[in-house]
């Protein structure tokens, strides 16, 4: 049975918890050499933007130096910035595309 000092007693939740997953900006960065109809193709194939957004992140990249393509999960942005280093550099393009916690 409960001898001294060995309560039995839990505590119990009323609010189920729900807890936030950590989240990721994925960014590309601004260079000299990258086309910038590449740039627009990246962001519509990983990051399903219409052409119209892909260009406008693409400029502001562009005239900014950095820029955001979307926000994930921890393990959906390390994808992404895979794909977009590996389609990158199979096109021999100096792209940089990185991750940073919000
Ligand atoms: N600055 C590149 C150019 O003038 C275009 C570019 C935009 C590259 C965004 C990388 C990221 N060709």
């Amino acid at each position: 049975g409960n001898g001294p000092g060995r309560s039995t007693a839990v505590i119990t939740r009323t609010r189920a918890k729900t807890k936030k997953p950590n989240l990721y900006r994925v960014l590309i960065l601004n260079d000299d050499y990258t086309p910038m109809d590449f740039v627009v193709h990246i962001l519509e194939r990983f990051f399903q933007k219409d052409q119209e957004a892909a260009t406008r992140i693409m400029l502001h990249v562009h005239n900014h130096g950095v820029g955001e393509c979307g926000v994930y999960t921890f393990e959906v942005a390390e994808t992404k910035v895979s794909q977009v280093m590996d389609f990158a550099r199979q096109h021999q393009h100096p792209l940089q595309c990185v991750m940073e916690k919000k």
